[in-house]
């Protein structure tokens, strides 16, 4: 059977397994599955991953959850001599590679969904000064990083870059990354959206993102200042 990406375009897990799968070249079958309609919570869902989120990848026989995860399998798997320097076998620069990765996964998209989850579930109008503060932080690490290669893990792009850009691509919609504080981190993005698979991929998908979670956090503000109106009739 022919692979399924179970995905949104919004979402930034999703897109680096997109932006993975495009730079392969693999014949993969991209299938929405909405997580503000909890349509991931279907049993036929829920059994292939438990965690209950996107992206899932299915091969019919095989699936896994976990966008990092996924995209080391796909490179794995299908990554050809040219797609080395994604994930190169020295056993020192993918300890670096996989670093990044988990600080994507533990640290960067935790601050992001911080926002979203809030937001999704109409409880966030705007967001606070200590959101904004822990993005600012998640960049000045970044900014840190940087400061030992021109890209995330290395002097050419790896999948850490193609998985921090994936979260960064809806940050920099919500927290603009302040050129003057974070030189080399506007210098790598502006590097990154240069890229075939970004324009394609990663940044209308993150424009999407970020410009609907602001959208909803208007609406919830809209909706809270009403009932507080409400309730003082
Ligand atoms: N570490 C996971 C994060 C996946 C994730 O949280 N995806 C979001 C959409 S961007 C989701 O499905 N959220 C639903 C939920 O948390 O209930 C990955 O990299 O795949």
């Amino acid at each position: 059977m022919r692979p399924i990406l179970y995905k949104q375009n919004a979402s930034p897990p999703a897109r680096a397994v997109m932006m993975v799968i495009d730079i392969l070249g693999i014949d993969v079958d991209l299938q929405d599955l909405n997580p503000v309609f909890r349509e991931q919570d279907a049993p036929e869902f829920k059994k292939k991953n438990p965690m209950r989120t996107i992206p899932i990848y299915d091969e019919g026989d095989f699936w896994m959850a976990d966008s990092h995860a996924i995209i080391i399998y796909l490179i794995e798997k299908y990554g050809k001599p040219q797609h080395s320097h994604l994930y190169p076998a020295d056993p020192r620069k993918r300890a670096v590679i996989n670093q990044r990765l988990f600080f994507d996964c533990g640290v960067l998209f935790p601050r992001l969904r911080s926002v979203m989850a809030p937001t999704y579930m109409q409880r966030l109008g705007e967001m606070s000064k200590s959101m904004i503060r822990n993005i600012n932080d998640a960049y000045s690490m970044l900014e840190d990083y940087l400061s030992e290669n021109l890209y995330m893990a290395d002097n050419v792009i790896t999948i850490a870059d193609i998985s921090v850009v994936s979260t960064i691509g809806t940050l920099c919609g919500l927290v603009p990354i302040d050129g003057n504080k974070y030189p080399k981190l506007n210098k790598w993005l502006q590097n990154m959206n240069e890229q075939e698979y970004c324009k394609k991929i990663n940044i209308p998908g993150g424009l999407e993102h970020s410009d609907g979670l602001k959208i909803l956090m208007e609406m919830n503000k809209h909706n809270q200042a009403q009932a507080k109106a409400k309730s003082k009739l």
